[in-house]
């Protein structure tokens, strides 16, 4: 079987699971939200992380599938965190594909609607490589779903090529700093200055910034006194299922 045969089957099969990162406000430790991360329980292979198929999956008609499929599930599990008390915005990564398709927009508000959640609830990730292929007239149904408040983050943000005007037409919220300027940011001195130059670019364009991939408490601190906004890495928790979540939320709350 090839691998795209076995994707095939684990979408007819329900073996796709989401996991969730946790996003903290660096100013003073809450939990804000958490990022959506898809996982494959594979039938014989074991628990699969993203790294073991997505280059096949991202490249397959099957994307939108799964990806409609983790935008409900998203949202669902929002929604029992919310009706639990804990109000976390959930990060949903997007593939190309289903920005390919027309109707994305239409598919968000069903969602939402389907669990009852507001548009505020949901932010969609983007990466850099998407967002530079589209044109003016593809970026309509994200900003309609900018206007009516749902996040939409640049994921991996320094990493690809998107420039000042690039950056200034699409409608974004936040930025996402790849987490390979975060690793070295409290040694290296050009990566704390790559990171200084991508938080002011977010001031100026009047966007949030989060950083990637914090993995030390010099870390954090160096991206707390250069006023970055939020974080997400191994030190606040790796990519874990809802009911772990749910636990490190509530004592983060
Ligand atoms: O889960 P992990 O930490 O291994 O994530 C690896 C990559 O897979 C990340 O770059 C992430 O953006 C991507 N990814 C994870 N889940 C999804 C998903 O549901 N949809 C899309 N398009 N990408 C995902
Ligand atoms: O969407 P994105 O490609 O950024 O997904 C995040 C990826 O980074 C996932 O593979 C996740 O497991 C990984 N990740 C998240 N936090 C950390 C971290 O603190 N350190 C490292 N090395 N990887 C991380
Ligand atoms: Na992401
Ligand atoms: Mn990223």
């Amino acid at each position: 079987r090839t691998l795209e045969e076995e994707l095939e089957r684990a979408v007819e099969n329900g073996e796709f699971t989401l996991f969730y990162q946790p996003q903290i406000r660096l100013a003073d430790g809450r939990m804000t939200g958490a990022e959506a991360l898809l996982r494959w329980h594979h039938p014989s292979r074991g628990l699969l992380a993203p790294g073991a198929f997505l280059h096949v999956l991202e490249a397959s008609p099957l994307a939108g599938r799964v990806g409609d499929w983790a935008l409900d599930q998203a949202c669902r599990q929002g929604a029992a965190w919310r009706g639990a008390g804990l109000p976390l915005r959930i990060g949903v990564n997007l593939f190309a594909e289903q920005l390919r398709l027309s109707g994305l927009d239409g598919k968000v508000e069903a969602a939402l609607r389907r669990h009852g959640l507001p548009p505020t609830a949901l932010e969609l990730e983007l990466t850099e490589t998407i967002v530079l292929r589209k044109a003016d007239s593809q970026l309509e149904p994200l900003r309609r779903l900018h206007a009516m408040g749902t996040g939409i983050a640049l994921d991996d943000f320094g990493t690809g090529y998107a420039s000042l005007s690039t950056l200034k037409r699409f409608p974004l919220t936040r930025l996402k700093i790849d987490r390979s300027f975060v690793t070295e940011i409290a040694t290296d001195r050009h990566d704390g200055a790559i990171v200084e130059a991508l938080l002011s670019l977010g001031r100026n364009l009047g966007l949030e910034v989060i950083a990637e991939g914090i993995e030390t408490v010099e870390q954090e601190a160096a991206l707390r006194g250069r006023g970055c906004e939020a974080g997400q890495g191994y030190l606040y928790g790796q990519p874990m299922p809802p009911d772990e979540l749910l636990a490190l939320a509530q004592a983060r709350h």
